[in-house]
């Protein structure tokens, strides 16, 4: 029989991705163990019994190799492997949602190695070589202001449109403005900032002097790390008092419970929607540290004002009206808070503190504290994101790619563990209304350029069942 070799390298990526899970599913259940190299027969893997979304992957993935070659007379080899989506873990002795119910922290305090369901790459694949640092633009959000000059400003909605088709992230930070300006230029949720009743209020403005690139003091950036760090440090009976159950979302834990087969993260995360209102469960909002709440209710205020800043500036800088993508997200649009906590871990080269995915959201706001450890993916490269203090990184997620036919991209990232250092993070997921129909705006549709998503609603939920496959969602937005 002949045998056909395939680059695997030459193909795109949303064939490897198919392939690597048709790859995957083979490894499970063919008799052949399939590594690179190894002959494997596609037809096996989807004829056998499976679960029925696993036997619709395979289905589809079969389809996607037939559709690129013709697999009927040949075995395929596949040359060599790369994405994500075949690193998916070996049989645990534990299982997921037992592991899950467990704090990652209680089994660095009790001295374990990481079971075998957290393993999710080979030593050999990559990073022996540490990732370079991502030349990320950093981006002076008070630039927009409306007293800036108009050249200045030009440059800078230049420089924002450059580093959201490339990298799909930027990051913003201090600069020379005073706060003021950063309020005129966002007067509603200035407003709505005046009516909080709360002692960061005085603390706002005595620092009204203070300049501000994204409007928030510098010391309070520190507060609410300061509050992350004191939670994650308390003691586990303190901080169980939050727990969610293995398949919630909201409260203390680890994710949900992802499909088998697909690893766990070295991390737990205190995950809390704080806008709107109604939609806050605060019977996980911790009471300890004294002054989590507050800080959180603050946090939620800023991160109103920043989205607006951010989603005007993004329109302006395609030429666009500047109030769409706010239109197209709604009033009610939601943020959700997900405070990260990283423990240190002792096999940095095979365990990851988050798996490789692309965001469901419009867009996501998040705050590093200085332990390097976030990485995207770019040209099939991981670079670091630089730690800048009190900086705001701002990824692009699948919403904002949809709402822009494709011109920001919403980028892969992930987060690396490290041996000495644990690490915490806060990412604000900025999301469109519940039931909100989003699209590409028109103006970002001609000839050239032809619409390449439909509009949709609740993309957040699609999102997320491929996300628990390990897999992205975007391709379901196509045309
Ligand atoms: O920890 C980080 O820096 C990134 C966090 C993140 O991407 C997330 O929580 O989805």
């Amino acid at each position: 029989m002949p045998v056909k070799f395939i680059d695997y390298e030459v193909m795109d990526k949303g064939a490897r991705d198919d392939i690597a899970l048709c790859l995957h599913l083979c490894t499970k259940i063919s008799p052949i163990p399939a590594q690179s190299g190894t002959v494997l027969d596609s037809e096996i893997a989807c004829t056998r019994e499976l679960p029925s979304q696993v036997a619709e992957s395979a289905a589809y993935a079969a389809d996607q190799l037939n559709a690129l070659f013709d697999t009927s007379n040949f075995p395929v080899i596949l040359l060599e492997l790369y994405y994500p989506a075949v690193n998916m873990a070996s049989p645990s002795i534990l299982p997921a949602n037992v592991l899950l119910s467990r704090r990652v922290q209680e089994m660095v305090i009790n001295g374990e190695e990481p079971e075998s369901l957290y393993i999710c790459r080979d030593e050999k694949e990559d990073e022996d070589v540490p990732s370079p640092l991502a030349p990320i633009p950093i981006i002076d959000l008070s630039l927009f202001s409306s007293s800036t000059l108009s050249t200045k400003r030009e440059e800078e909605l230049q420089k924002l449109k450059s580093a959201l088709c490339s990298w799909g992230c930027f990051q913003c930070h201090m600069n020379t403005v005073r706060y003021q300006e950063i309020r005129d230029a966002v007067t509603d949720s200035a407003n709505e900032y005046v009516k909080i009743r709360q002692p960061y209020y005085f603390l706002i403005k005595s620092t009204e002097m203070e300049a501000i690139g994204h409007g928030i003091p510098s010391s309070f950036l520190d507060e609410i790390r300061q509050v992350t760090t004191e939670f994650f440090e308390q003691p586990m009976d303190e901080k169980k008092k939050y727990s969610k159950g293995v398949e919630d979302v909201q409260g203390y834990g680890g994710d949900p419970t992802p499909e088998e087969g697909q690893f766990l993260d070295w991390q737990d995360r205190l995950f809390l929607t704080s806008y709107p209102e109604y939609l806050r469960d605060t019977k996980f909002w911790p009471e300890s540290p004294k002054s989590f709440r507050n800080v959180l209710e603050y946090y939620t205020t800023k991160m109103r004002m920043v989205t607006e800043l951010v989603s005007k500036s993004m329109a302006k800088s395609l030429q666009l009206e500047e109030n769409c993508f706010l239109n197209q997200f709604g009033e009610r649009a939601a943020l959700q808070v997900r405070f990260n906590y990283y423990p240190c871990c002792q096999k940095p080269e095979i365990v990851l503190g988050l798996k490789p995915h692309a965001d469901g959201t419009g867009y996501t706001i998040i705050l590093q504290d200085d332990v390097e450890g976030l990485q995207v993916l770019k040209e099939e490269h991981w670079f670091t994101v630089p730690t800048i203090p009190n900086a705001l990184l701002v990824l692009m997620g699948d919403q904002m790619e949809i709402m822009t036919n494709g011109m920001f991209k919403s980028p892969v990232h992930r987060v690396v563990t490290n041996k000495e250092k644990e690490r915490t993070s806060i990412a604000v997921f900025y999301t469109p209304e519940k039931h909100k129909e989003i699209g590409p705006e028109d103006g970002l549709v001609n000839e050239e350029r032809p619409r390449l998503f439909k509009k949709v609603k609740d993309y957040d939920i699609t999102h997320w069942e491929y996300y628990q496959r390990g897999r992205r969602a975007l391709h379901t937005a196509e045309i």
